[in-house]
């Protein structure tokens, strides 16, 4: 039986790439993943030997990368896999990935957009919006791609149903409701045409400017590095490290969950160019039982809770050297 499988990621850029992808492979099947968890998922659909895979917006766990390259193995040589994708990668991780998969990677402009390009004329005309809500999501609108495209078509609307999608993230629960929303999408329903993201995404404002309070009390700050800590609701993570940066006039935010034993940790950067996916690859190298990293802007991480205090005053330091 043929079949077609769609892997990306639960956030903006990853919805939007991936619903590209189901408009040039309709009636594929979707999934949700994530950098840690896109081996196990290849695994399981290697064993219905699909004709076609295409993975978008999943960055590469290096510490998972033979695990990654195991479950390839997997699929029958027939299988013809699409790896799409804008995460830095090292130039080794890159040379393995185009060994077995159909490689479009690019650093600078959104997974949605590089998909959009590859299939572009394959794909009906709705599609471009997708791309550019996008972009808009994963603030990689300032390329050639997105310029041009937002001079087409009136940008202030685009940023509207762009930042309607962004809110209303805030408040779905991706595994569950994301996949309506990705046909709605695939349809080329607008978001202000979908009562209820449009009212999920006024709700998600109005909780955000309470975070932004909340943070502008409670944040605190270690040298260049403002952060705060469990801000008492769920998600809003990029968002609240961004703002404990600007509320402590910091280079750095970070945003921090602790459970029992570890520290979950959402970074951003301020005013700086500093690359924070090359800041953690370091400073993680020297704490045990740690992961993480990201884009240059925006990054994760996690570790034993015991280290949070230890993290902190290497993250401030390096700031400090490198900024
Ligand atoms: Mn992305």
């Amino acid at each position: 039986m043929s079949k077609n499988v769609i892997l990306t990621h639960g956030d903006l850029d990853g919805i939007t790439s991936g619903t590209i992808a189901l408009l040039v492979f309709p009636s594929s099947d979707f999934y949700f993943t994530r950098p840690s968890q896109i081996h196990q998922d290849l695994y399981r659909i290697a064993k219905d030997k699909p004709d076609i895979v295409h993975v978008s917006d999943i960055a590469i766990n290096s510490k998972m990368f033979d695990e990654l390259l195991r479950a390839f193995d997997r699929f029958p040589e027939s299988t013809q896999i699409h790896w799409t994708d804008h995460h830095p990668m090292t130039v080794k991780e890159r040379r393995e990935l185009c060994k077995r998969a159909n490689l479009f990677h690019e650093t600078g402009p959104c997974a949605a957009e590089l998909v959009y390009r590859k299939f572009e004329d394959s794909l009906p005309e709705h599609a471009l919006r997708l791309a550019l809500y996008g972009a808009i999501g994963d603030y990689c609108d300032e390329t050639p791609f997105a310029r041009t495209h937002f001079d087409d078509i009136d940008k202030r609307t685009l940023y509207l149903e762009a930042g309607i999608l962004v809110q209303a993230l805030q408040e779905i629960d991706y595994r569950k409701e994301s996949k309506d929303l990705v046909h709605q999408l695939a349809m080329g329903i607008k978001p202000s045409s979908m009562d209820d993201v449009v009212a999920l995404a006024l709700k998600a404002t109005r909780i955000e400017h309470e975070v932004f309070r909340y943070v502008q009390q409670n944040a605190r700050k270690i040298g260049p590095v403002g952060y705060i800590l469990d801000i008492p609701i769920n998600g809003y993570r990029g968002k609240s490290a961004k703002f404990s940066a600007y509320v402590t006039n910091s280079k750095v935010g970070i945003s921090a969950r602790s459970s029992d034993d570890e520290v979950d940790m959402s970074i951003r950067r301020r005013g700086t160019k500093v690359d924070l996916n090359k800041t953690l690859n370091v400073i993680l190298k020297d704490i045990e039982g740690s992961s993480g990293g990201g884009h240059p802007a925006a990054a994760g991480a996690s570790l034993d809770r015991n280290d949070f205090p230890r993290f902190l005053q290497m993250l401030a330091e390096h700031i400090d050297k490198y900024s």
